[in-house]
């Protein structure tokens, strides 16, 4: 292949946004520097309705994921506000994002994805089949996928590239990173949000697995709490009614996906290194309405 890149064909793009300069893409959001108003120099964070599954980002975008998303987070950032500040600024956003991103204080980001865990799977399960501990933390022996964990660990990774996963490091690796001060108030805001936010998931029928949260400091040295949070891209959510340990727990916002896209009736072989196939309307619906129950699950709201 010499000049063609299908790879983007058909994936939406960052939207051109007046008055903002686009200078970061994720997977599924889109980050911009504000260069007008009366939030000049500061962020714009747009979460788009792009999904992705099997680490790919899908041709086919889901109605409103993003405004569920940020609306999700919004609520989760007023619910911890009192342990922990956060970085938004303002919900007033150009009409062309409306709904689906905030203004956020621009930090000097920790270059540490916050993990905390109360439940054995993913990544963690991995580690701990490979050595029987996860970010050199000993975990006891017969765990499966699913377990619940003696208690919550801080569980930290390492940004990876584009395309990459994170990687899993030990708390000393933090402490070299970063000072052991700053590591050791991460690891108490991790393990102290996610306690606050599990619960509150628990009271709703549902279980926070895990979550993924992301810090920066202010000028003055505030340690703030950034990015999205607590939104099932950052987080496991899963339904309490149906947690069985011993199999993979059904994810609440995407097996409708990745149940159709391992079907013979996607057509699709996970294995071929292919792109998977546009989404029919039906799975796009179904997947559409388990964002919304599980936005009005938990914060008692209707979208
Ligand atoms: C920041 N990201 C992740 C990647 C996104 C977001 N408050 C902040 N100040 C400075 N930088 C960031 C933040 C936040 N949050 C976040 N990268 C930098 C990211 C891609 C798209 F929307």
């Amino acid at each position: 292949m010499s000049d063609a890149e299908p790879a983007d064909l058909g994936i939406p793009q960052a939207p051109v946004i007046e008055g903002a300069r686009h200078v970061h893409s994720g997977k599924v959001r889109d980050l911009y520097a504000l260069a007008s108003g009366p939030w000049t120099g500061q962020l714009l964070m747009v979460a788009s309705d792009r999904i992705s599954a099997f680490d790919y980002v899908l041709d086919t975008t889901i109605p409103d994921k993003g405004e569920i998303l940020t609306r999700m987070s919004l609520w989760w950032f007023d619910r911890l506000a009192a342990l922990v500040p956060h970085h938004i600024l303002s919900t007033e956003v150009p009409d062309a994002v409306r709904g689906r991103a905030v203004v956020v204080e621009r930090l000097a980001m920790f270059p540490v994805e916050c993990v905390a865990r109360g439940y054995l799977t993913g990544s963690g399960l991995l580690d701990y089949r490979a050595g029987g501990e996860v970010c050199g933390i000993p975990l006891p022996g017969g765990l499966e996928d699913g377990s619940r964990l003696p208690e919550p660990i801080f569980t930290p990774a390492t940004k990876a590239e584009l395309g990459d996963h994170d990687e899993n490091v030990s708390y000393d690796a933090v402490v070299r990173a970063i000072g052991a001060g700053p590591a050791a108030e991460l690891r108490g805001l991790t393990l102290a949000v996610y306690a606050r936010a599990e619960e509150a998931a628990r009271e709703r029928g549902i279980i926070l697995a895990d979550t993924k949260l992301e810090f920066g400091s202010r000028p003055d040295g505030t340690t703030v709490l950034a990015d999205e949070v607590l939104t099932p891209d950052s987080s496991r959510f899963w339904p309490a009614a149906e947690w069985q340990p011993g199999r993979a727990q059904p994810s609440y916002d995407k097996q409708i996906v990745r149940n159709w896209l391992l079907s013979p009736e996607s057509g699709w072989d996970k294995a071929s290194g292919e792109a998977p196939p546009p989404l029919p309307a039906e799975v796009v619906e179904r997947t559409r309405s388990r964002y919304v129950e599980a936005y009005e699950l938990l914060t008692g709201e209707r979208f």
